[in-house]
């Protein structure tokens, strides 16, 4: 079962990890004010304010590794077999800020996260973040990335501080994205204060459950307020399995049909296809964190085999086994390449 992990192709394809986390001083620094000056929203004061501060050495080693571009990060890729990272600034980005500090931050990312790109050309690829409470600013470093960083896809950490891509106010933001052949990688972040309730007593506001479950709403909204209708170009990739929304998928469509022919919400305007053809038309989905063979199986079947692309999840998730799970998947090998190399070529435009 176990098989040693090397780059470079040794088993028919390369792994390319696709939602690799990183951070820079500025960020963790600002995430912990926003949290000390009681700014800090549910999800912020439990996430960073736990990751921020917490002495265990799972989250010394986190938050280490998330502000290491070099040679510790080429070393653990080396160690697990992963040839390429693609590489995004971590949850929340900027988008528990204000707009200014959002801007400042985002753009030093970017700047830190180029450099890197061009440091270790063959093993990294950046996405450009972006600062959403400024749509007009986050056009401009959408090809600010795209053209003079070299960066492949955007990236958003779900909601913007209770709002959702769907809303008027980021249409410049979509369309950017649409009309830039830009894929849009939407990461969760916890849910907004109006969303979390006893999420945190029950301690299921983070990646435990909060994560999927405000991430998976959110791109559900996007489906069903018609966003793919007005751009049927754009791509939006989800990690962790695609949010449980594969899984769910025949429920959520019957049910979305079922509401179209009884009249319900009739104030939307009404799609022009059906939920599934969205998700196999407009979504990919990434492993990160799912390392579980049922679950990525029923990805393919429910997503089609071009929708699904590996991911690790580092530096929150670390686990030399889960990448041998990838590669003993009971799969064709045709499938398994997609998996873990071509589909993120193609949707990224590696
Ligand atoms: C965690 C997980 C944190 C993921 C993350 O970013 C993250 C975690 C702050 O375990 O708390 O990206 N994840 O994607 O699963
Ligand atoms: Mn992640």
């Amino acid at each position: 079962m176990t098989h040693a992990l090397r780059t470079g192709g040794d088993r028919g394809y390369l792994r390319i990890a696709t939602e690799e986390a990183f951070a820079i001083p500025e960020q963790l620094d600002a995430y912990l004010r926003l949290v000390r000056d009681g700014r800090a929203d549910k999800a912020t004061t439990s996430l960073w304010g736990f990751y921020g501060t917490s002495p265990s050495e799972r989250t010394t080693f986190i938050r280490d590794r998330l502000l290491d571009l070099d040679a510790p990060r080429i070393q653990a890729m080396d160690e697990t077999g992963v040839d390429k990272a693609i590489l995004s600034m971590t949850s929340p980005g900027g988008q528990v800020f204000e707009a200014e500090e959002a801007k400042a931050i985002v753009t030093r990312g970017n700047d830190v996260l180029a450099a890197a790109v061009e440091r270790y050309p063959d093993r990294y690829y950046g996405m450009t973040s972006i600062a959403p409470q400024d749509a007009a600013w986050s056009v401009q470093e959408i090809k600010r990335g795209r053209d003079e960083l070299g960066f492949k896809g955007v990236m958003v950490n779900s909601h913007i501080q209770g709002h959702y891509l769907d809303e008027p106010q980021f249409d410049p933001i979509l369309r950017a994205c649409a009309e830039g052949d830009q894929l849009l990688y939407i990461h969760p972040q916890s849910p907004p204060d109006n969303m979390i309730a006893g999420m945190v007593e029950a301690g299921l506001d983070g990646a435990l459950f909060g994560f999927g479950v405000e991430t998976g709403y959110h791109l559900l909204r996007i489906i069903t307020t018609g966003v793919f209708d007005r751009y049927p170009s754009l791509q939006i990739a989800v990690g962790h399995g695609g949010e449980a929304l594969p899984y769910w998928l025949f429920r959520i469509n019957y049910m979305h049909q079922a509401s179209v022919r009884s009249g319900r919400y009739e104030r939307l305007k009404p799609l022009k296809k059906t939920v599934v053809d969205y998700m196999r038309e407009n979504v990919l989905v990434t492993t990160s964190g799912m390392a579980s063979e049922p679950a990525i199986k029923l990805c393919i079947e429910q997503m089609g085999e071009d929708r699904v692309m590996y991911a690790m999840d580092y530096p929150y998730e670390f686990v030399a086994d889960e990448v041998r799970v990838h590669d003993n998947l009971a799969i064709p090998f045709e499938q398994k390449k997609k998996l873990m190399q071509t589909n993120a070529e193609r949707a990224f435009k590696l």
